[in-house]
């Protein structure tokens, strides 16, 4: 039975990689952080007892900024595999926090690859390190390959092109298995709520049920390639699963701009949008409303531009040529975009009325104040 070991399992792309690896046999280990409130809310369903016997998922306490933690939990799990998915993830929040950025995500690849190297595990320890197109940043060429040059265009791509390297130094060097997964922009129902995606398919089920009324967005105009995340982690594992150890592109091929992922959130919820004006002037506001479940006046204003948004560099134009991992690994998205947002809505849909059906009948919090 192999063994994995998740950094940044609580996240994300950390819950659909751990659930497929467990649907796959293995035994997997998960590094989580510290936190005063819980946060394994997307791994909790995969929680085993630790008194059973037998257990094929387990939970250490851990962060990437912490070198001998690293060390010892590698030492102890012994893992035939690592991905490392922990990471401060968020483009504009690597503005506020640098250096923090700089420490987790680009010192945090170096901390795993060199214990695994000290640990005398180079031979067992296969490790997938979670890149990213952010590397791409300023638009040199597209669609984007794996051979096409890296200009990052925040804290966190710089960060990020440190951990691309030092893993293909590290593979090179030492003759690890150690492979980048140059993943463009993934989504889900499990999206943190401060990515544009989820940020749009909540406020829309929001304002659908009556329970917000404005949406406030940054660049409109920013173009991402974006894919299930579902599909995504099944690709991170090919790649470990390869004779050689190699990067790639992991994308879908078509690129949206952030208006047409509005346009399209709306639509699920069949209320048509127009847009006026421009750069912070521009509003979207509602030209039919036909689900007869919601209703949402004509004329009413649903999105502004707040300028709070807007990123001091932003990445244009994101689309991944991911030819090199359909020969390679026979991988292919089996999501489109709209299946996607029909995912993300209709589960964000469901989350809502469940809190407007406890709203509404007194219900919806806890206060411990009282
Ligand atoms: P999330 O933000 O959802 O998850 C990040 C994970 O990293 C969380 O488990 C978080 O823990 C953990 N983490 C944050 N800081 C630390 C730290 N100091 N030490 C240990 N763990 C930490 O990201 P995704 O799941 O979306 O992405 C996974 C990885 O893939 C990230 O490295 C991201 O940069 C990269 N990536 C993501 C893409 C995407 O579109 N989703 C595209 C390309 C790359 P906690 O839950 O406690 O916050
Ligand atoms: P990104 O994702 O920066 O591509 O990084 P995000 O969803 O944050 O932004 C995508 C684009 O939307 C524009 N945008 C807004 N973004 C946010 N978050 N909030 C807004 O209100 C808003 N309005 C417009 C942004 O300017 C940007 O152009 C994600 C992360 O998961 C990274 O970790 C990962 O490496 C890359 O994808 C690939």
């Amino acid at each position: 039975m192999k063994k994995a070991l998740i950094t940044g399992i609580t996240g994300q792309d950390g819950a659909y990689l751990a659930e497929l690896l467990l649907e796959k046999g293995y035994t997997v280990h998960g590094i989580k952080r510290r936190s005063s409130l819980f946060n394994t809310d997307r791994v909790d369903h995969l929680y085993q007892d630790p008194h059973e016997k037998n257990i094929r998922f387990k939970l250490h306490y851990g962060d990437l900024s912490d070198a001998i933690n690293l060390t010892r939990i590698i030492q102890e799990v012994q893992p035939d595999e690592i991905y490392n998915l922990g990471a401060m993830s968020h483009v504009k929040v690597s503005f506020d926090t640098p250096e923090y950025t700089a420490n987790v995500d680009g010192l945090g690849t170096l901390r795993i690859l060199e214990a695994v190297r000290l640990l005398g595990l180079t031979e067992k320890t296969k490790i997938y390190q979670a890149s990213t197109s952010e590397l791409y940043g300023l638009v040199q060429e597209v669609p984007q390959t794996e051979k096409t040059p890296f200009y990052p265009r925040s804290p966190y791509g710089v960060a990020k092109l440190y951990a691309y390297w030092i893993t293909v130094n590290y593979r090179e060097a030492y003759n690890m298995f150690a492979c980048n997964g140059i993943l463009f922009n993934h989504e889900s129902p499990l999206r943190g709520e401060t990515f544009v995606t989820r940020k749009i398919t909540r406020a829309t089920a929001r304002i659908a049920l009556g329970m917000q009324e404005t949406l406030y967005l940054g660049n409109l105009d920013a173009q991402r390639d974006w894919g299930h995340a579902k599909d995504y982690v099944e690709a991170m594992w090919l790649m470990l699963q390869q004779d050689k150890p190699d990067d790639y592109v992991i994308a879908t091929g078509t690129t949206t701009t952030v208006r047409d992922f509005v346009i399209k959130a709306f639509g699920h919820v069949g209320v048509e949008l127009s847009f006026t004006g421009k750069g912070t002037e521009e509003t979207a506001t509602v030209v039919a409303c036909k689900n007869p479940d919601y209703n949402i006046p004509e004329g009413t204003t649903v999105v502004q531009i707040d300028p709070t948004y807007h990123r001091p560099t932003e990445v244009d134009l994101l689309i991944g040529d991911a030819t090199k991992c359909k020969e390679k690994l026979n991988w292919a998205p089996q999501h489109s975009l709209d299946e996607l947002i029909t995912d993300m809505m209709e589960a964000d849909l469901r989350l809502f009325k469940k809190e407007k059906y406890l709203r509404d009948g007194g219900h919806d919090t806890l206060n411990y104040h009282e």
